[in-house]
């Protein structure tokens, strides 16, 4: 079983943490999705593993930290860089998931974003997604503007592959200037058209990742996917279906804390979860009107754990009121975001 050093996965620790590290040469490091919020980054990761591991919703600012999903797979003929061993044939991308980065007021913010400027620093490779249907997003000129201008600094450090991410939704000649304005952003940038949603482009991606990336022995066992725990990714699941059904009227200070995970067989979990918000009136519209939406909430939820776990759920569901946690570093810290990329 892997187990997260403390300060989370990065190369320097890794040295001691894998005995299992093959002698074959391949691809392997850490790949950084980085961007504004709403790009598709986390859509991305769950669409490369293909499975639910982030939580993905159309409101900005869904993803709060690092989340790890390692990719190890087949790459025939990759003869960039090629060395006496040989063209490697494998690769390892270990993507790093990071919440959107935009300036804004208060702990949490700060700490989503030093969340992503972090991973970035600590990157091999900085995959950098740009969304093609914001007119104004998707032109490197945005990453000039104050509120993101670390971004484009933290993305040039090493690097760097632009992925022009929801082209299912532009029409070709729209898309040229956007690939050709990227084109020039920093020295042997790639840019690659993709689709997280459709899966267009994702294999030319991903290549073009591995392309970049140092050859040497694998990172993590070939099996592994994740450092997050199974009730982690339940608490981001419930967290992704309370955005899914309170849309605009959701409080942004919502937090999801796992009380009790109760093994009953090995199919079976039962699990007691509490949806944190900061007020009283916050309470009332997550409960809804005699308990029908966090009951709606409850239905979803579960078997959305269900599938992304694999196991039938039973789900408990209540609604605490923690007074401005957002605004305190102590409740933050309760809550999972404190301690730069912790275990979950
Ligand atoms: N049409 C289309 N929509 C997409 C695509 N990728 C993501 N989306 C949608 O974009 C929205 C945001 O997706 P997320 O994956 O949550 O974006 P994110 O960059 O992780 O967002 P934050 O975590 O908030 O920074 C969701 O509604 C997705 O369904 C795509 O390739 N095409
Ligand atoms: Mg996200």
């Amino acid at each position: 079983m892997f187990t997260v050093p403390p300060g989370g996965v990065h190369r320097a620790t890794l040295v001691c943490y894998t005995p299992w590290a093959m002698s074959d040469e391949i691809r392997a490091g850490f790949c950084a999705i980085v961007g504004l919020p709403n790009v598709g980054k986390s859509t991305l990761l769950n669409r490369i593993l293909d499975r639910h591991l982030a939580a993905v919703s159309a409101k900005p600012q869904t993803t709060r930290d690092r989340i790890l999903g390692v990719h190890t797979f087949e790459l025939p003929g990759l003869a960039a860089g090629s060395t006496e061993a040989g063209d490697p044939s494998r690769a390892q991308i270990a993507y790093v998931d990071t919440p959107g980065v935009q300036d804004g007021r208060g702990p949490l913010r700060r700490y989503m974003r030093d969340a992503a400027l972090a991973a970035a620093a600590d990157a091999d490779v900085v995959l950098l997604l740009v969304d093609a249907t914001d007119r104004r997003g998707r032109m490197p000129e945005r990453l000039a503007e104050a509120d993101v201008a670390a971004l484009g600094h933290a993305s040039r450090a090493h690097p760097i592959v632009i992925g022009l991410n929801k082209v299912d939704r532009v029409p070709k000649p729209e898309l040229l200037p956007v690939i050709e304005a990227w084109a020039g952003f920093a020295p042997g940038v790639e840019v690659v058209p993709i689709s997280a949603l459709t899966g267009d482009g994702i294999a030319a991606l991903e290549r073009t990742i591995a392309e970049r990336l140092p050859l040497g022995p694998a990172l993590f066992p070939a099996e592994m996917v994740t450092d997050r725990s199974p009730a982690f990714i339940a608490q981001e699941i419930i967290r992704e279906q309370l955005y899914h059904q309170l849309g605009k009227e959701l409080p942004y200070a919502c937090a999801v804390q796992i009380e009790t995970w109760t093994e009953k067989s090995a199919k079976e979990l039962a699990i007691r979860a509490v949806i944190v918000v900061e007020r009283e009136s916050q309470k009332a519209i997550v409960v809804g009107r005699a308990g029908a939406r966090i009951r709606e909430l409850g239905i979803a939820a579960r078997q959305a754990v269900g599938e992304a776990l694999g196991k039938t759920v039973h789900l408990a569901l209540f609604v605490k009121v923690l007074t401005e946690w957002s605004r305190g570093e102590a409740d933050l810290r309760r809550l999972g975001y404190g301690g730069k990329g912790d275990g979950g």
